[in-house]
């Protein structure tokens, strides 16, 4: 079956680290050209740079409705036409429970994960429904289907792109376009840092001793799923390493010399 996106326009959220710029390669390895949102913009031209294909940096932070709205209704004409639209910005802060998290923690995790993606939605789908073709990939998490200690709200977050996801299937119930999450266990990427606010050594005990998935991994399946056949709709995909069973069971390798 082809994997070849010659000729289709795809846009990705969050494609200056971890599985957005996983997400980039691997569709323009297949021959997309590429509209890539982040709010690093040095990070997105250095990526740029390295494709083999046409692709447009945006400055952008998907949390304001109408800067999104304002920049993917006026994109040059080499990119309008998106056909995959990739929403995978996103993060978490801090590990604590639901009633101690910051206000401002909540508002980074609901703001990014939650109305970013219906602010793109809201940007690109008339378009995709005018022109008659279009597929919506959202990046979801396992946390959109099961809850752990200190990740109340990004679980809320997550189960809320869930609902969105599948909401969207039955908004373009009868139409050509697409509706797909991926929805990954734990993967090594800024995540981590991230969330635990640029401490790096507590982000490296996430991965330590253990063999989580990849960015490419990722964006392997996101590849796999744009790429059937127009009467084929891959709605969602739960996957997980090989040694993580659940959110919180994790298999670690015993290291040697400590208990
Ligand atoms: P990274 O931290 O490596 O990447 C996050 C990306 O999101 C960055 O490119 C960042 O760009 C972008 N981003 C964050 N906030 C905004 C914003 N307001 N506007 C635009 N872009 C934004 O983490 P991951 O690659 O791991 O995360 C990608 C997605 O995958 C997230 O939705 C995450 O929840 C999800 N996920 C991650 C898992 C993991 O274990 N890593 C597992 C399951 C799901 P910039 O800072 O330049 O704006
Ligand atoms: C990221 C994976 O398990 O930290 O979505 O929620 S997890």
């Amino acid at each position: 079956m082809s994997r070849s996106l010659a000729g289709r326009v795809a846009l990705v959220t969050g494609a200056s680290s971890g599985i957005g710029a996983a997400c980039a390669r691997a569709l323009a390895d297949a021959g997309a050209s590429l509209v890539l949102v982040a709010r690093r913009e040095d990070r997105l031209a250095d990526l740029a740079a390295s494709l083999p294909v046409p692709t447009l940096p945006l400055e952008l932070d998907v949390r304001d409705a109408d800067a999104v709205y304002a920049a993917l209704t006026t994109l040059p004409d080499a990119f309008a036409a998106l056909d995959i639209v990739v929403n995978n910005a996103g993060l978490s802060r801090d590990l604590d429970p639901v009633y101690a998290n910051t206000v401002d923690a909540v508002d980074d995790m609901l703001d990014t994960n939650v109305k970013g993606v219906v602010n793109i939605l809201r940007a690109v789908v008339p378009g995709m429904l005018a022109r008659g073709r279009g597929h919506l990939v959202q990046i979801g998490s396992i946390a959109g289907h099961t809850v752990y200690p200190g990740g109340t709200v990004y679980a809320a977050s997550k189960y809320a792109v869930r609902a969105l996801n599948e909401g969207l299937k039955m908004d373009l119930h009868g139409t050509p376009l697409r509706v797909t999450s991926i929805d990954p266990g734990m993967v090594e990427t800024d995540f981590s840092t991230v969330r635990f606010r640029g401490d790096a050594d507590r982000a490296a005990t996430v991965y330590a001793n253990t063999t989580p998935l990849t960015a490419d991994d990722v964006a392997d399946v996101v590849l796999f799923a744009v790429t059937r056949p127009p009467h084929v709709n891959v709605l969602d995909v739960v996957m997980m390493p090989t040694i993580q069973s659940s959110a919180t069971m994790i298999h670690r390798m015993p290291v040697p010399g400590q208990p």
